[in-house]
């Protein structure tokens, strides 16, 4: 017989009060199952005073972020998903290899649920590590529609403390709507203090609308200033950890001499985000859930939207200490959770710097051992069946266009390839804004970031193109056929046509 289950309370993690989640050991009666089925029931939701924001936005089962879904490497999964958003919707699994008709993009592999209407997915978790879930459809992420997937995988190494926090970021929404239109005026976030190398990644725009060469200035404080009001950028009423605003969300008690592994995942609808923790490095193992050729320790973290890092570390001593995303405006700590001893509760907690001047930042260049890319002109990533440079265009002021090659969805250039083909895909960004850059259906290696050749490739699902540069990817195509989107995951590029198809074609 068949053993299959709820999710139970003890998997769902309830309630806008618990801003983040600390992950028990998984139940043996959990673990044992052969399925675990849940309810994803999306409808209008009104954000609690907690997340710092008046807003109505969307939520599944009354909660933003959704569930947090867990099951075991092995079990397979059964979602009733129940669209009463009051629009078409569909739900999208980020970062899980599935059969393509279960992806959850509209009209690519289904059509979309209309509203009042349901849609089973079913699937295989695969593979182990932290995923996430999130709606396809138009606007529906930023509005609240997302929530995180961890496929355990038991013989993994535990940490004494596994918590899973969500960055997000509530918009603006006639903002948001501005900026997918073309029309915003917001200025951009830059994050403070960054080296005038990685600040090339936010060059300013001259008033002809063209690339400056020019990096950001600096003020006398040492922050970057604001780059010219962009055409898409989205203003924000509130930033939140797992639907929470500092100094409403919780914290996290530790004790001394355990070790914590935090998964954290940036649901922005745009903004990348730099994760920095006071007294402490962070130990980075996992890139979008997978283990990375090796680990690396850094003093923060950069966090592209819709990516997930693993960071470790120990409690050595008591105390109290502020995770924080680093906020363009310094004076913006909402993004934060206080993390502490619990004999700590009336210390003054520790601040990261305000800056991230000197730090040494996660890139991928540093996680991937990058060197400079040997010449001669022979290609230094070794044979490949398929081989397709994308062009990375559009966001003129004014403009409503994000493009490939020149072009928008779905008249973009679709890449072809055959099962057993081996696929290296270039990106070429020469625009100002970063893009990240996300594949569905498969784990890819990052080969090359930034001119740079990674000696130890990155696997991901999602990868920051950052602004003038360049990305390089190569992925064995042996998922499930079908047609598999490659876009940005900035909402507003998305939106505005940055997305394209992997597609399995048959025959020679
Ligand atoms: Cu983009």
């Amino acid at each position: 017989m068949q053993r299959r289950g709820f999710l139970g309370n003890s998997l769902i993690f309830a309630g806008a009060a618990l801003s983040w989640a600390v992950l028990p050991p998984m139940s043996a009666q959990a673990a044992d199952r052969d399925l675990v089925e849940v309810t994803l029931d999306a409808r209008p939701y009104r954000y609690p005073a907690v997340s710092g924001a008046r807003f109505t936005g969307l939520a599944y089962n009354g909660r933003v972020p959704g569930p947090l879904l867990r099951v075991r490497y092995g079990q397979r999964f059964r979602a009733r998903f129940i669209n009463n958003t009051g629009g078409l919707s569909t739900v999208h699994w980020h970062g899980m290899i599935l059969p393509n008709d279960m992806d959850g993009v509209p009209y690519v592999t289904q059509a979309p649920v209309p509203d009042g209407g349901q849609f089973i997915y079913t699937f295989k978790p695969d593979p182990p590590g932290f995923r996430w879930y999130h709606s396809h459809v138009g606007d529906q992420e930023a509005l609240g529609l997302f929530g995180a997937f961890l496929v355990e995988d038991p013989r993994a190494p535990r940490a004494d403390l596994e918590v899973v926090l969500i960055l997000h970021d509530i918009p603006d929404l006639r903002s948001l709507w501005a900026a997918i239109a073309g029309t915003s005026t917001a200025p951009m976030d830059a994050p403070p203090g960054l080296s005038s190398n990685a600040m090339r990644a936010l060059p300013a725009m001259d008033p002809m609308g063209g690339m400056s060469s020019m990096s950001s200035p600096m003020d006398a404080m040492g922050r970057a200033m604001k780059p010219m009001p962009m055409g898409d950028a989205v203003r924000y009423l509130s930033h939140c950890v797992s639907g929470a605003a500092y100094p409403r969300t919780r914290p996290l008690i530790v004790k001394v001499g355990q070790t914590v592994r935090l998964r954290i995942l940036n649901a922005s609808p745009t903004l990348t985000h730099y994760v920095r923790l006071a007294g402490h490095r962070l130990r980075v193992t996992h890139s979008d859930g997978n283990p990375m050729p090796r680990a690396v320790t850094v003093d923060a973290l950069r966090i592209g939207v819709a990516e997930r890092y693993d960071a470790w570390f120990e409690v050595t001593r008591p105390g109290a200490w502020l995770l924080e995303s680093l906020m363009a405006d310094v004076r913006d700590y909402r993004q934060s959770v206080l993390i502490r001893t619990a004999d700590a509760a009336d210390h003054r907690p520790e601040m990261p710097p305000a800056s991230l001047a000197g730090a040494q930042l996660f890139s991928y260049g540093l996680a991937g051992a990058g060197e400079p890319m040997p010449g001669g002109g022979h290609d230094p990533f070794g044979p490949a069946t398929v081989r397709k440079t994308l062009l990375l265009g559009g966001g003129k002021p004014g403009h409503r266009h994000w493009t490939i090659d020149g072009k928008i969805w779905p008249d973009t250039p679709k890449i072809d390839v055959r099962s057993g083909d081996m696929v290296q895909i270039h990106f070429n960004n020469p625009t100002d804004m970063d893009h990240p850059m996300h594949l569905h259906g498969h784990v890819f290696e990052l080969v090359e970031a930034s001119g740079q050749r990674l000696r130890y490739p990155l696997p991901k699902d999602t990868t920051l193109v950052p602004a003038g540069s360049t990305a390089t990817w190569r992925f064995l195509a042996n998922s499930p056929p079908g047609r598999w989107v490659l876009h940005c995951h900035n909402v507003v590029h998305v939106m505005d046509g940055m997305m394209t198809e992997v597609d399995y074609v048959r025959g020679a």
